[in-house]
């Protein structure tokens, strides 16, 4: 049992001061008292947030970021910066996949995020091949997120067709896909590398609909409702047009559409991106319950289109917050972009503050931890008693934060560039990034460094 005293922290109820919170051995919080008096503690001075649950990441594509960024032969688009990501996963080892996941989930932590759900489908060998222990390049990821401190939400991936229709997958698929059988081996290896570790939890992501068939994710929904009822199902869908129109070829309907008729879509699932939906997907999707995983950076990069976020927040949508390809590691940066997205499409300004007088910064803030924590499976995303201790400190001498407080301050952190960034986070109680530093960054760097020249080879 532990104990600190929070100079300022943004609790459910609001900006409180000297809030004294008592961690467990477990790293969770079992009481957040607000106007302590209490002396004999560690005093944490500064202004304190949750920390941000990050929905949606797919590891391997740290290590592609800017080698796509050159134009290819014929026009570029999704599909052909999926050719090149099929390309630069062709080669990468376990090793070489955890040594990039601990840089990535570092950099992840010193921006703020304080846990991870790993959309992770890079299952087999360079040739297809399974590796001995079938779940060996997820088990990686255990590792990088346990090595790191990271709080994760392990989302081995369901692959299995190459297109709409069980359309066959293609060479580039090869390391990707499994059956039933050998998926759900894949999620018990994982849940028994992670039981009773408080700080994974392990979902499923079916990849999207183009890449399952209504029989196969049945089969396999099953199964995890025996195992884990409450496990997240998290899934792409509709995030290209193309996307749509091959739904509508092979089914006569849209994909958020075909994904509400034929499954239970509620709390648990996240529907990833879910960019393009008509009006009447975006309301059934918002009273679904299910949470809208956006990923702004990745979905601009990438020319998805932008969601449709003032009318899904205002049927009372839930929607979190992903790096997904990590062109960006910042929370703000996807705070940011989302709420500028909904400002170039509507040409208006706040559009996503939620109602007269209230602070964009802080309800953009306050709505991606409370869908980064749905999503995730697991108690974060709020300094609430039975919740994670899982917060960050924002660095109190940074210039561009004198003279403003709460509401105010979070506003101008979030839209006022990189810098500052944080000063310490907390996982679980323990601190793993001190001065602006993950702790073990140097030796984490150097191994993604040499990994990074064996890839470039
Ligand atoms: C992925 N990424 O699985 O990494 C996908 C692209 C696909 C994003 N959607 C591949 N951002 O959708 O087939
Ligand atoms: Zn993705």
């Amino acid at each position: 049992m532990n104990q600190v005293l929070l100079q300022h922290a943004l609790l459910p109820s609001g900006w409180h001061e000297n809030v004294l919170v008592t961690i467990s051995d477990e790293g969770a919080l079992n009481a957040v008292e607000p106007d302590s008096n209490r002396t004999d503690v560690l005093r944490i001075t500064g202004w304190v947030l949750p920390g941000m649950p990050n929905l949606h990441s797919h590891a391997h594509q740290r290590a592609m970021v800017g080698l796509a960024e050159r134009s290819g032969k014929s026009t570029d688009s999704f599909w052909t910066w999926r050719e090149v990501m099929y390309c630069q996963v062709e080669r990468m080892s376990p090793d070489q996949l955890q040594a990039v996941a601990a840089q990535l989930y570092a950099e992840m932590l010193s921006a703020g995020y304080t846990s991870v759900a790993e959309f992770h489908y890079l299952h087999h060998q360079s040739d297809g091949t399974a590796y001995t222990q079938r779940a060996e390049m997820g088990l990686r990821i255990v590792e990088a997120a346990r090595a790191t401190g990271i709080g994760l939400t392990a989302l081995p991936v369901l692959y299995r067709y190459g297109g709409f229709g069980s359309a066959p997958s293609s060479a580039g698929q090869r390391r990707f896909v499994n059956d039933a059988d050998q998926f759900l081996d894949i999620v018990e290896q994982i849940r028994n590398s992670a039981s009773n570790n408080p700080n994974i939890a392990v979902g499923v992501a079916p990849h999207s609909p183009r890449a399952i068939d209504k029989t196969l994710l049945d089969t396999v929904l099953a199964e995890l409702d025996r195992v884990d009822p409450a496990a997240p199902i998290h899934i792409h869908v509709a995030e290209q047009q193309r996307e749509v129109s091959e739904c509508l070829t092979w089914c006569g309907r849209r994909p958020v559409q075909w994904l509400l008729d034929e499954f239970k879509v509620d709390h648990r699932w996240c529907l990833i991106h879910a960019t393009h939906m008509d009006d009447g997907e975006v309301h059934r999707l918002a009273g679904s319950g299910a949470v809208a995983g956006l990923c702004p950076t990745t979905e601009g990069n990438l020319g998805d289109g932008l969601f449709e976020a003032v009318t899904f927040t205002n049927a009372g949508g839930v929607f979190g917050i992903g790096s997904d390809s990590h062109v960006s590691i910042d929370p703000r940066e996807e705070l940011r972009w989302l709420e500028y997205g909904q400002r170039l499409k509507h040409h208006g300004r706040n559009l996503l503050a939620g109602g007269p007088n209230r602070s964009t910064g802080r309800s953009l803030y306050d709505a991606a931890l409370r869908g980064g924590g749905q999503s995730s499976g697991r108690r974060i995303g709020a300094l609430r008693e039975g919740f994670r201790a899982d917060f960050v400190v924002l660095e109190p001498s940074a210039p561009v934060l004198a003279g403003r407080h709460s509401d105010s301050l979070l506003d101008t952190w979030l839209f006022s560039g990189v810098r500052p960034s944080v000063r310490e986070v907390y996982v679980g109680g323990a601190k793993v990034v001190e001065a602006g530093r993950h702790i073990d960054a140097d030796a984490i760097a150097h191994r993604y460094s040499a990994v990074m020249e064996q890839l470039s080879a």
